[in-house]
């Protein structure tokens, strides 16, 4: 269990000093034209649920990784009830928490997507933490299935990306 936090932290300082910006941010645009447009098929279509800019950070630990996404919700409030992939061994719900002086994560059970809403997890934010990942590569993509009560299950390809961005 320590181990398993030190990981997540070790990743998350070395995110935070990596500068990650834009890997998200190149999304929300193309997001907002495919809920716009005539009503998608698929899950949550119908109740106006889509996710886009799935991402997880290629492992450099066995122990853990962190995947972003955004939610766009153009119908009735929902709510988030948890996240499983085939690419590792539990997903947790992260938030970062300002304990004093010093940022730390807290496991969510639930998130709320208000009825027409956005909600991102991106980095320094709210995030997915996957435990015990396999040993996923770059360029590879593995499937993220978000539960939600009302859109029912998800399923979106989240695409391995490295993690500063650049090869050193
Ligand atoms: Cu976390």
């Amino acid at each position: 269990m320590n181990g398993l936090k030190l990981g997540a932290f070790a990743l998350l300082s070395a995110l935070t000093m990596a500068g990650f910006t834009g890997c998200s941010d190149d999304s929300p645009s193309t997001a907002k034209t495919a809920v716009r447009s005539p009503a998608p098929a698929g899950p949550g279509a119908r109740t106006g649920v889509s996710v886009t800019g799935a991402e997880i950070r290629v492992p450099t630990t066995p122990d853990v990784t962190a995947g972003y996404l955004t939610i766009t919700n153009t119908g009735p409030a929902d709510t988030l009830t948890g996240v499983s992939t085939s690419a590792a061994a539990v997903v947790e719900m992260h938030r970062m928490v300002m304990n004093g002086n010093s940022m730390t994560m807290k496991a969510m059970e639930n998130v709320e997507v208000p009825a027409n809403s956005t909600v991102r997890f991106a980095k320094g934010e709210m995030h997915l933490m996957l435990m015990k990942p396999k040993a996923l590569k770059v360029g590879q993509e593995a499937g993220l299935t978000l539960h939600f009560t009302t859109a029912g299950d998800i399923t979106v390809p989240a695409k391995i990306v490295p993690v500063t961005g650049a090869a050193p």
